[in-house]
């Protein structure tokens, strides 16, 4: 199966990489829209914008499937995606939803929503959870985290100080931190850290991964993936974060 992945920028190679660990396709083309990012920051007809005019770049493609892998577009654009593709559309937000039900049986568990601010503005994860029942929700916008990452900064004094800004009026450990955004897996070990470990983090690379599986059934395995970087802006930037990241030889 021959798949596109688009993401506002780099995050996105955060879903990739748990797509290759569990070998899932034959092909992938990556999408970012790197003279464009942050998306985060944007309004709502901008975002959609943007996502159509990603769904036009992907039809140089024949494509199977084109997987989000940027909450704030999943949380504002899927459905006018879907409407301009000529193949299904799966996003983030909907896989972490899932993945909420699938780990935490409790519907008081209490969840900590973590997104850019277009993302917790949009309501989208808290409006999935309620429908599923889960109302001891809380949500930040964390949108610092997003350039601190793409300075390849993951720890130290400068995340310990965003982590001060962000969560110091939290008393209580969430039961579970949803990563809302695909560039904070880069400091999951950190917010593991923070909050502890009986915190479950929901990770939307994960989240896609067990999407795909369960309501898709997507198990065969593929031994080898094709990957091929594209980049509205700077596209060697990318592929060289992509080998970074991905462990690429
Ligand atoms: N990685 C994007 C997301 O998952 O929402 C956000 C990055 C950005 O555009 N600020």
């Amino acid at each position: 199966m021959k798949i596109g992945v688009f993401d506002s920028g780099i995050g996105g190679l955060t879903v990739v990489k748990s797509m290759l660990e569990h070998k899932l396709f034959e092909e992938i083309i990556y999408y970012g829209d790197t003279a464009r990012v942050p998306y985060g920051t944007k309004d709502k007809n901008t975002i959609i914008r943007y996502g159509i005019e990603a769904i036009e770049f992907f039809k140089n493609f024949e494509l199977d499937l084109i997987i989000v892998a940027c909450n704030t577009v999943s949380a504002y654009a899927l459905e006018e995606m879907r409407e301009s593709a000529q193949c299904p559309v799966i996003g983030v937000v909907e896989a972490g939803i899932l993945a909420c039900k699938n780990s935490l049986e409790d519907k008081d568990s209490n969840i900590l929503i973590l997104g850019t601010k277009a993302t917790i503005k949009s309501k989208a994860y808290e409006i999935g959870l309620c429908d599923l029942g889960y109302t001891n929700l809380d949500a930040k916008a964390t949108g610092l985290f997003v350039p601190l990452v793409e300075e390849d900064i993951f720890s130290g004094e400068l995340i310990d100080a965003s982590f001060r800004h962000y969560f110091s009026d939290i008393k209580n450990s969430p039961n579970a931190l949803i990563l809302g955004c695909t560039h904070f897996p880069l400091i999951e070990d950190e917010l593991q850290k923070y909050f502890g470990q009986d915190t479950k983090l929901i990770h939307s690379g994960e989240a896609i991964v067990e999407h795909l599986q369960k309501q898709f059934n997507f198990t065969k395995k593929h031994p080898k993936t094709i990957l091929k970087f594209f980049a509205s802006e700077n596209p060697e930037a990318l592929k060289s974060v992509a080998h970074n990241w991905l462990n690429l030889k």
